[in-house]
């Protein structure tokens, strides 16, 4: 701890992010799956003594959240906000101004930042000597903020530039007000410790396949190195001790600023890429220096669950595990069995991902080029030669001709 900086009444801060509720896996419905982690979220705040929840964006899914989701959510920030303060920014898949409606009028238990004009504004948690300060970032899509959030000279108009069209200069901006408000605070001897929010692909993080591209004129990473505008070996301290981030959702660190930097991940797998990841939340302790940090494991209603083979070993003593997850499951026979489908899910009766896959159903850029010159029937008998891996025989080809005769015949009455 550096010297001058006192010992503060300990907080605890739960961070998480990338909630996405109202979402769907393949068209399961996992109102469930969100059940289950709020369950988890209440117990864990109340049995570790939480005193601040943070959701780093991606409240919902969507800008127009179903209202299943609105009713849901609501059920459980009426509780949670019994037990701890929560502070809720909006990120790429929320809509900022429905999310943020009414966000002035809320009570000091429940913080919704929405607004960039708000970025620089810190949430105080605790009184003025105790506890600590938050500052939400929520997610800044270049193009609407770049003339908001523009701390760039007058040009000859008058009017200020905006700032560059790309996800690092927007964050950058909102990092000076959040800087401009911390000088000004430890100045006045507010020695509060400072956590951050933001919502943004940060360089170095990996990502899965629910993630919505937040790409902007061809980038739309930001490093890490932004952060020790805030902080850093050759610059004055200001207390910004961990930077909540939200966006990817693969729990992982971020490594390349001074200060930690962790994306909570989201609380539920949401693409099959995230298969066999351990979920989990990120409890701060704010009383150590450095940091502490503890992941709080999140238990799967459901679990999800990658498997291939052929049809026989698949159907053949399934593994109990596998038949209680929601599975992507891949047949590698040569030809497509018979009702696959259908005997799969008698198996796997969660199954969301079936499909047949052989070396030889590897789609290739040139069998699509000329479908549009070709006669329906060819294209129809080449589809079940990739799909089965041989060409159809003569009996299955004549199937083909008399069907191809009975429609065009349809057509022409
Ligand atoms: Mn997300």
């Amino acid at each position: 701890m550096p010297v001058g900086w006192v010992t503060l009444k300990d907080m605890r801060i739960l961070h998480t992010s990338d909630w996405h509720i109202g979402r769907t896996l393949h068209g399961a419905d996992l109102r469930r799956c969100v059940d289950a982690f709020f369950l988890q979220l209440l117990h864990v705040v109340e049995e570790r003594g939480v005193d601040l929840v943070l959701v780093s964006g991606d409240l919902f899914d969507r800008a127009v959240p179903p209202v299943e989701a609105l009713s849901q959510t609501h059920t459980l920030l009426d509780t949670l906000t019994k037990r701890a303060k929560v502070v809720i920014t909006s990120g790429n898949h929320d809509g900022p101004v429905r999310l943020g409606f009414c966000a002035q009028l809320l009570s000091d238990r429940l913080v919704v930042v929405t607004d960039p004009e708000s970025i620089g504004t810190a949430v105080e948690c605790g009184d003025t000597k105790d506890g600590c300060l938050i500052y939400p970032i929520p997610y800044l899509e270049p193009d609407l903020v770049r003339h908001i959030l523009t701390d760039l000279p007058p040009s000859d108009s008058g009017v200020p530039d905006p700032l560059p069209r790309s996800h690092e200069a927007v964050v950058c901006a909102a990092l000076r007000r959040v800087r401009a408000d911390l000088v000004r605070r430890r100045n006045c001897g507010d020695l509060r410790p400072a956590v951050l929010m933001v919502h943004a692909f940060l360089i170095g993080g990996t990502a899965s396949d629910s993630e919505r591209n937040i790409e902007v004129g061809g980038v739309c990473a930001v490093p890490s190195s932004v952060f020790d505008t805030l902080g850093g070996a050759d610059r004055v301290d200001l207390g910004v001790i961990y930077v909540a981030a939200g966006h990817l959702h693969r729990p992982q660190a971020i490594h390349g600023a001074s200060m930690p930097i962790r994306f909570s991940g989201s609380p539920i797998a949401y693409s099959f890429s995230e298969a066999g990841v351990n979920k989990s939340m990120v409890l701060i302790d704010t009383d150590s220096r450095p940091v502490s940090l503890e992941l709080i494991p999140l238990h799967p209603h459901r679990p999800l669950v990658q498997l291939q083979g052929f049809m026989d070993d698949l159907l053949r003593s399934p593994d109990p595990h596998a038949r209680q997850s929601y599975c992507s499951l891949t047949v590698l026979d040569s030809a497509r069995p018979a009702n696959m489908i259908a005997r799969l899910r008698e198996v796997y009766p969660h199954a969301l991902l079936i499909q047949h896959l052989t070396s030889h159903t590897l789609p290739t850029s040139s069998s699509h080029s000329a479908r549009s010159e070709q006669e329906p029937c060819a294209v129809a008998s080449e589809f079940f030669t990739t799909l089965g891996g041989r060409p159809l025989n003569e009996e299955e080809n004549a199937v083909l001709d008399s069907m191809w005769t009975r429609i065009r015949i349809g057509r022409t009455q």
